[in-house]
C-alpha cells in the first residue's frame, strides 16, 4: 500500500506540480461576426452594452465625453462632455445611474442613466481604469493587478482579488466586462484580453485579439490600443474596439 500511495503522489506530481507555463493557461482566438463603424476620434475608455445601445466614454483631457450609440451605424444619439479638466474613464450602469471613473482625479461622476444630467461625485483612491457589474457589484480596475469590488449604492469597497497567470501578478489590467460568470479584462499595451475566475482572481484564458484591425487599419499611426468590451448578455453578442479605432467588432471565440 505505501509503495502504491507513493506512485500515486508521483502520479498527482507530475500532472499537477511545477506543471505551471507548461501545462498552460487555454488561448483563445476570434471570429469577425460584424465589423461596425467606430469614431476615430473617440479615445474609447469604457464600454457596456444596454438594450439595443453601446454605451462609452471617452478620455483626454478636454475631449472625454459619455455617449450612447448606435451599433450597427456608429451613430451617436447622446453625449454628455466632461468638464476640460477631467480625463473620462471606465462607465457602467446601476439601476437609473451611470457612473464613471476618472483617471487620475480620484473622483466619480454619477449621471442620471436616461438623460446623463449630472446627479453627484464621489471619490476613491488611486488611479480610476475601468468599470463593470455582476449583477450585485461594481467591478474596478485602477490599472494595478487588483480589482476592487464595490458596493453598488455607497460605492465603498467591500474586497478586491489580485489578476495572476501562472502564479505571477497580471499588471495593467484594464477594461472590463462581466461575461457568463468570469470578468474578461484587457491587457493595456497589449492585444489580449485575460478571462478571469472573479473567486480566485486566476487568469483562466488568454484571448489573442491580434490582427482584428488590418494592417491598412493601423497603418498611419492613426489608432491606439485595445480598449472595450461590451456583452449583450440576451443575444450572446461580445464586442470589442480600441482607442481611436475606426471600427468595433462582433467576435466570436476560437479555441486555438
Ligand atoms: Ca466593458
Amino acid at each position: 500500500m505505501r509503495i502504491c500511495f507513493a506512485v500515486v503522489i508521483a502520479f498527482v506530481c507530475l500532472s499537477a506540480c511545477g506543471g505551471g507555463a507548461a501545462a498552460g493557461i487555454p488561448e483563445y482566438g476570434f471570429q469577425i461576426v460584424h465589423a461596425y463603424p467606430h469614431d476615430p476620434a473617440a479615445f474609447t475608455e469604457g464600454l457596456f452594452y444596454v438594450n439595443g445601445f453601446l454605451y462609452e466614454s471617452t478620455g483626454l483631457e478636454g475631449k472625454s465625453s459619455v455617449r450612447k450609440i448606435k451599433p450597427e451605424t456608429g451613430e451617436v444619439v447622446q453625449k454628455h462632455e466632461l468638464p476640460p479638466q477631467y480625463f473620462g474613464e471606465g462607465i457602467i450602469n446601476w439601476k437609473d445611474r451611470l457612473i464613471q471613473l476618472t483617471y487620475k482625479s480620484e473622483i466619480g461622476f454619477v449621471y442620471d442613466f436616461a438623460t446623463f444630467d449630472f446627479r453627484s461625485q464621489f471619490e476613491y483612491t488611486g488611479e480610476g481604469w475601468a468599470l463593470t457589474q455582476d449583477g450585485k457589484r461594481i467591478l474596478m480596475s485602477d490599472g494595478t493587478p487588483e480589482i476592487r469590488f464595490w458596493d453598488p449604492e455607497t460605492l465603498k469597497e467591500t474586497g478586491r482579488i489580485t489578476v495572476t497567470a501562472d502564479g505571477q501578478p497580471v499588471k495593467n489590467v484594464n477594461e472590463l466586462e462581466w461575461v457568463k460568470g468570469e470578468i474578461y479584462a484587457n491587457v493595456w499595451l497589449t492585444n489580449r484580453v485575460a478571462r478571469i475566475d472573479p473567486a480566485t482572481g486566476k487568469v483562466v484564458g488568454w484571448i489573442d485579439l491580434t490582427g482584428l484591425l488590418s494592417p491598412e487599419e493601423i497603418a498611419g499611426g492613426q489608432t491606439d490600443v485595445l480598449n472595450g468590451i461590451a456583452y449583450d448578455a440576451k443575444a450572446d453578442r461580445l464586442f470589442v474596439t480600441g482607442k481611436l479605432w475606426p471600427k468595433l467588432f462582433e467576435i466570436k471565440l476560437t479555441t486555438k
